[in-house]
This record gives structure tokens, sequence and C-alpha cells, in this order.
């Protein structure tokens, strides 16, 4: 396996270990949601123990609005989270 095809089953299989916590092991609730960010970013993302932030994350992830996150919404986190990391590496 490339090194990208192995993120990528990486990220499948993070999903799936928040995703299985409670309720519908497909979709991600507000609560593994947080605890996927807290204890896979920690403080890259010093704002998802904010409650503010994480409501309005998860709101602009959920973007079928059916009050979870399934695999298809969690990509635009990663990308935007991808996005980030690209940006901090590339200034420094
Ligand atoms: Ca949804």
């Amino acid at each position: 396996m490339s090194d990208t095809q192995k993120a990528m089953a990486l990220l499948i299989a993070t999903f799936d270990k928040y995703a299985g916590k409670e309720g519908d092991k497909n979709t991600l609730t507000k609560g593994e949601l947080k605890e996927l960010l807290q204890s896979e970013f920690g403080d890259m993302l010093g704002k998802a123990s904010d409650k503010k932030a994480l409501d309005s994350l998860f709101k602009g992830l959920d973007a079928n609005q059916d009050n979870s996150v399934d695999f298809n919404e969690f990509t635009n986190l990663v990308s935007c989270i991808t996005v980030m990391c690209h940006d901090h590496f590339c200034k420094k």
C-alpha cells in the first residue's frame, strides 16, 4: 500500500472507531465528533472544547441536517483540516 492509501484507510478506521461508540455506527453524533476531535487532533483544534464552536462546526458539517455526521460529511472536515495543515507547514 502507498502512503496515501494508508492515510485513507486510517481515516476510515478513525471514523468507524468513533462512529461506533453510540447509536448509528455509520454516523457521528455531536458527542462522538467532539471525542474524535479532542482525541485525534487535541491542541491543534483547541476550540473543540468550546461548546459554541463545536455547535457551529457540527452544524456546518451536517449538510443534510439530519443531526448526525456521516462519512461524506466527515470528509469535508478532513479536507478543511488538511488545508489548514498545508497552510501551516507551507508558512514555516
Ligand atoms: Ca448529516
